[in-house]
Parts: C-alpha cells; structure tokens; sequence
C-alpha cells in the first residue's frame, strides 16, 4: 500500500488545543501526568447502563442488537420473535466496549403489572436512564411505567419502533405520502401520551437506522447524559451515518491531547526512528480504539455488508489507508515513517509556544507537538476510509 504523504500546508489541527487541558489548571509535570491518569482512567471506566423495555413483541430485542451493532442471527446477539418467559432483566455488553451494558426489561404487558413494584424488581437505580418501545400505540403500562420512572427522576424516552413497516404497508396505497404517514404515526403517539405532558417520541426502525429518528434519539440521550458518560454512548454507536462518524470523531479529538501526553511522558516501549521515545502501545491502542469505533474492523465489515446488502469485498475495496488490514506494530512504524521530523517539527513549534501548559510537560525523545501531529493525522486516515465505506454502503447521508 502506498504510504507516502507530504504535510499539508492548510492543515490547521494545531490550533485547536483542547479545552480539557486548558481546564487542567496545572503547572507541573507531576501534576499533570497525575490528573491525566486520573481523567483517563475515568473515561475508560465509565459505565453506562441502558434499559430497554416495551410489550413482548415491541421489537427490543432487535433493538438492542442494532446498538450493539449486531445482525439478528449474529452469534452474541439478543434472540428475536421469541416470547418471553422471564421477568428477570438481561443484560448484553456492547461487544467493544463492555462497560456499555443495554439491558432487556422484559414483563411489562402482564395484565396485573404494578409499575411501582416492577421499577423495584429490575432496580431501577442501575440504570442511566429508560427507553420504552411499542410497534403501535403506546398502552397503559407503557404510560404507568413512565411516570413512576419521571418520579424516581430518572429520564426516558418513547420510541415507536417498526416504523419501516408502516411506510412499507402504506406505499401500496395510491395517496401514500411518507412525511404524512409518519406524521400521523407522531399525533397518534402524541394523543396516547397526553397525560404525561408532551413527551418527545421517536420514530425508528431498527432495520433501517440511518433513516428516521434513531439519529434524534440518540442526539437527545447524549444532551441528557453527564458529560464522562456521553464518550461510551458515542463511541458505542454503530457507525450507521456521516452524522454519527462526524460525532464520534469529535469526541476521539478531544482524547488526542491526553495520549500525546501519555505516551511521550511514559515511554515504555519505544520503536526506532520517529517513534523514539513515544510509548507505542498507547499509541496502538489509541489507533485500535478509533478502528473500531468507526466500524473498520472485520466483525462491523460484515455486519454492515449484510445489512446494505453490500459484498464486504467491496465495502473493504474502498479503504486506502494504511491501516485498512488492521492495526500492527509494523503498520504504526510504517505510517509513522512517513514524516519527516523536521517537516513537523516547523510546523508545530509556532503553536507550541502558544501553550504554555507544553513547557511544563515531560517530553521523551519525541517531541508532545509531534506525537499529537501523528495521532491527528492517523485519525484523518481512518476517518477518509470509515467516509469511504458510508459511501459504498449507500449510506452517504
Ligand atoms: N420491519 C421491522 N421488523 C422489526 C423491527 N424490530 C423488530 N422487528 C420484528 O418484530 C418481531 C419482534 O421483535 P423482537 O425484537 O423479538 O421483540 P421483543 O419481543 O420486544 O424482543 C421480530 O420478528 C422482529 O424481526 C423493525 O424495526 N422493523
Ligand atoms: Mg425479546
């Protein structure tokens, strides 16, 4: 693959130091490589736990699976069309990023169902917040569920799921007009939901996620979500729009300065050349982390291919980069030989000397301007192929 690169000169990444390390208020090395393990262990630790609940049939399952970034019949996903037989809530892990739990609240269309007593059983207070399905209109015990949770002040949201399946129907009609049935999918959800003021529902289809209002959904769940937990749920999201990849990118941007601060404070293991002295494996793992985030890896290919349709072949086809096979050591050091130190070092120094944070910083044999250089760059690679692979999948929008 050709890895060969020049600098770009309108390439303004340098201008934009992050806001976290302005925050950081430091004036030692020590300080500063203490809060960053601090901040960087919260990020990684951070644990979001979503519920999911709605009748047998609402299509939850699904859902889940959708969010897990997951096909029905893939393997570690969540049975579909099955009745329920359990009242206990089960939880799937999001298959990269565990600490992202979304949990099946099955049980709620029993005749006798006592919200109260049932925010009890499953234990309500573990979860961030609730999202409650229906593939038609939204019934008693989806309402009784919502205000014992408004009480319990914790957030949720309707959806009203299938949505593919009512435009589906409806097209067969000689008046069919999309923007009509899905408005009067909207008032018919809005009139049931009267007594709870005027919630917001959305409209989705777990099959079709880039249309609709999943995107809506899940710009709203970020608002509403603390600010460490925002991260998982964005870097969670299946890659399934230019709109999300664009989020997911902005939230990777802001960790570029915290792992060129890690990994030229702590060199471990360094590799020759322009990589002296940076610790490679956060450097690996950082790279690893935006791969799969942007649904580059082998399992997303797949999951995408069956979903568009779309031979992974092809999908695989359009990524240029040289990180399309994967992240490897020798990939990093290849990717990495590509600059020239000097070339970099001219280009960052004017802006460097703009943070007055950098001097206080421990610096190993590479340069912190240069480590952050490389990791931009390397981001913009990914993101080129992840743009690639949207637009073959047909899902440029
Ligand atoms: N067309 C369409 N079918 C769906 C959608 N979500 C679920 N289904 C189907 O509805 C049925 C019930 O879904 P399931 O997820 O098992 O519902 P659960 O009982 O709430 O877990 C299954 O046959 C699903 O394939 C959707 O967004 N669109
Ligand atoms: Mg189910």
């Amino acid at each position: 693959m050709d890895c060969e690169t020049t600098l770009d000169p309108d390439d303004h990444i340098y201008m934009e130091p992050d806001d976290f390390i302005k925050k950081l208020k430091v004036s030692t090395a020590e300080e500063v490589s203490a809060k960053l393990k601090v901040h960087g262990q919260e990020l990684e630790n951070v644990c979001l736990n979503v519920a999911i609940t709605g009748m047998t049939g609402a299509g939850k399952s699904t859902f889940i699976n959708a969010l897990r970034g997951l096909n029905d019949d893939d393997e570690e996903s969540s049975p579909t069309g099955v009745t329920e037989t359990t009242m206990v809530p089960t939880m799937f892990p999001h298959p990269k990023m565990p600490n992202v739990r979304i949990w099946d609240l099955p049980g709620i269309g029993t005749p006798r169902f006592k919200a109260k007593q049932y925010l009890k059983d499953v234990k309500f207070d573990t979860f961030d917040f609730f999202i409650i399905l229906s593939s038609d209109r939204f019934k008693e015990n989806d309402l009784m569920l919502a205000q014992e949770i408004k009480k319990k002040k914790k957030n949720f949201y309707f959806v009203r799921s299938k949505v593919d399946n009512d435009i589906r129907s409806e097209r067969k009609k000689k008046t069919f007009n999309e923007q009509q049935v899905l408005y009067k999918i909207r008032e018919d959800c809005r009139c049931n939901l009267m007594k709870l003021g005027n919630p917001k529902v959305f409209l989705v289809s777990s099959h079709e996620l880039e249309k609709y209002e999943f995107q809506a959904l899940m710009t709203h769940l970020e608002e509403d979500l603390p600010e460490k937990k925002r991260f998982a749920l964005v870097q969670s999201l299946p890659v399934c729009s230019m709109q999300i990849l664009k989020k997911k990118k902005q939230y990777i941007k802001k960790m570029i300065w915290l792992t060129a601060i890690g990994s030229s404070a702590i060199a471990m293991t360094t590799i020759p050349g322009l990589a002296a002295g940076c610790d490679i494996g956060i450097v690996m793992a950082f790279f690893n982390r935006i791969f799969q985030a942007f649904g580059l890896d082998d399992k997303s290919l797949h999951s995408l291919s069956e979903r568009v349709n779309t031979p992974v072949a092809e999908l695989k086809s359009v990524m240029k980069s040289c990180f399309a096979s994967g992240i490897t050591v020798e990939v990093v050091r290849s990717f990495f030989s590509r600059f020239s130190k000097v070339d970099i070092a001219m280009k960052v120094e004017y802006v460097l000397s703009s943070l007055p944070l950098v001097g206080a910083l421990p610096a190993g044999g590479i340069s912190l301007g240069t480590i952050y250089y490389l990791l931009n760059k390397g981001l913009i690679e990914m993101e080129n192929d992840a743009i690639q692979v949207l637009k073959a999948a047909g899902l440029e929008k």
